[in-house]
This record gives C-alpha cells, structure tokens and sequence, in this order.
C-alpha cells in the first residue's frame, strides 16, 4: 500500500495500481516522487459531463468554451469510442481556439502548431504510453471525443490540472461537508481546482486555486493525493485532455469560502456521501435524475476521496 494514500477502510474494495509511468523520465517540476497510480475505470467517460444545460455557455471569453466548438463536434456513440474499432468516416473537425494560437503562445502556455516540435517523453500520461496518429498527434487514450487538435486546451496529450477536495468533518457529530465552487463557464458546480502552471510542481497547483478560487489558504497543509488520473472534461479533444492531481485536505472547521477568479460561487455542502451531495445538488439546481450535477467527472474523484474517511 502507499503510504501516500493510508489504508482504505477494511471491507472496502479498493486497490491502488502499479505506477504506469515508471518507463519515463518524470519531471520534476510537474510530479512527485510519491506518485499514485491510476484507475482509470474511475472516470469512465459519462453522459453530460456536468455541464448544466439551463446555463448558456459564456461567450465573452474566448479562453473558455466557445460556442463553435461545441457545436462543431462530431458526436461520438459510446461503442465507437474505441480507437480500435474501426469507423472509416470518421473524420472530425480540426479545432483549436485563437486564444490557444496567441494569447497562450504569449503567455508562455501554449505548445506549439506543431506537435512534431513537442518533446512528448517530457510529457507522461497517468494512464501510461499512449499512441500517435499519421499526423503524429497524440491519441486520447479514452477514446475519440468528436473533435481533432487542441480545441480550448493549451497542450498536445496530457494537459495537468490539480483538484483540492476540501472536506469538514464536525469533531462532535462526525458530519461533513465538502467545499465546491460554481464555475462562470459553464455554471455548473465544481471542485475548485485548476491547471497547471507554467514551471510550478502540481503539489502546489492544488492550494493555490483553492485560494483563488474560494479564498481560503491551506498552502501550509500538504494534503493527501487520493487520485491522479483522467479526467472527462468537455474540453477534452482526440488530441488533447485533461489529467489531474486531486488532493484531500481535511478539516475540522468551515472557513468562510469567498468566490473569486473563474469562481462565482464557493459553499459548503453536506457529504457524507456522494449520494447526498448528488441529491442536494440537484435539489438546488433544479436539475433531473439524469443530468449530473458536478463537473466532468468529479462525483467519481470526490467519491474516490470519501473512502479514505
Ligand atoms: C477539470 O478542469 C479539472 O479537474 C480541474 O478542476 C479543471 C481545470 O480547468 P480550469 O478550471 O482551469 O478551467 O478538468
């Protein structure tokens, strides 16, 4: 067991893989020593990914989601996901956003045109090797997403985010309660997590969105990494996707969340279990049965993290 992740309760089936990656030269600028393995069954792509579909996406910014891409992507069926299946018409639409073209190329964040001019051993996926297409794009291990390049994604293959799954347990009733954030893309509800930046080592990443995202500064609290893997963003392309360091930080207190950056709303929810929040989110948001309440796939990674209590 690594002593990164403690001991799962007992009864509970819950195994940490081998780590994939061990055939790479890890950078240290973006992974631990100590990483985790992954399980990528965790994330399992779903059917809306959260997003709210009440809430028009936001148009002003272009570093978000823009409305072009989402219209332009091609719908995948779930038994055509695969890579290995064939489907010789596939043929999505090549799309990455201006934003991703200049500002990011400004701003140091941005791979560039070319993926031939990227260093991919530099660039280690959680979910192991993965595959190049004649162009010598990488493949999305996960399958086709319906769209070709980066869309809204600065990187070709893995993109690294880092997710803090703060969580508040009453030292009296045991209770808790789980800290998320609205999100001003796509208005759905969130952990308050964040990309990578430039040079920064993900132990870091975490904390720091939480303060700007939430306000509230756990930067002295190391935290316990309880899943790096996938993620099932809707930005995620055939060559581009999300992959995150999510991080527990427990507390037996509420700080008093203030929203900020790509936040408009930090709250405390109860979770005692992911049912719960599911439920009390969907109360609140007046959404469905069928319509997934959080973002992409973070129900999976806050339930991942709710067996370590
Ligand atoms: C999700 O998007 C990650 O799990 C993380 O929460 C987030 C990172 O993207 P931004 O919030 O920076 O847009 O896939």
């Amino acid at each position: 067991m690594n002593e990164i992740l403690g001991e799962p309760h007992e009864g509970e089936q819950f195994e940490v893989p081998e780590n994939q990656y061990g055939e790479y030269s890890t950078p240290d600028q973006i992974y631990d020593e100590t990483d985790v393995g992954v399980d990528t069954s965790v994330v399992a792509p779903g059917s809306n990914r959260g997003l709210n579909p009440e809430l028009p996406l936001d148009e002003g910014d272009e570093s978000l989601h823009p409305p072009e891409q989402a219209e332009n992507r091609v719908e995948v069926p779930d038994e055509l996901k695969d890579w290995s299946v064939d489907w010789p018409d596939y043929d999505p639409p090549a799309f990455t956003t201006e934003w991703v073209r200049t500002v990011g190329v400004e701003q140091g964040r941005s791979d560039p045109e070319s993926p031939a001019e990227v260093d991919f051993s530099e660039r280690p996926s959680f979910l192991g090797e993965y595959s190049f297409d004649e162009h010598g794009r990488p493949q999305n291990p996960m399958g086709r997403q319906g769209l070709a390049e980066r869309g809204d994604l600065y990187k070709w293959g893995p993109n690294n985010a880092a997710d803090p799954i703060v969580v508040a347990s009453d030292p009296d009733t045991s209770d808790r309660k789980l800290l998320l954030i609205r999100r001003d893309d796509t208005g759905g509800w969130a952990l308050p997590g964040g990309m990578v930046d430039p040079g920064e080592h993900v132990s870091r990443t975490a904390a720091r969105e939480l303060n700007e995202e939430a306000g509230i500064d756990l930067s002295d609290i190391e935290g316990e990494v309880v899943y790096e893997g996938y993620v099932d963003d809707p930005r995620n392309t055939d060559n581009s996707w999300i992959e995150t360091t999510a991080r527990l930080f427990r507390l037996d207190y509420t700080p008093q969340p203030t929203a900020g950056d790509d936040a408009v709303e930090a709250r405390w929810f109860d979770c005692n279990t992911i049912d719960e929040l599911r439920a009390k989110i969907r109360e609140l948001e007046e959404l469905d049965e069928t319509t997934e309440p959080l973002y992409a796939s973070h129900s999976q990674i806050i339930e991942q993290a709710l067996r370590y209590f």
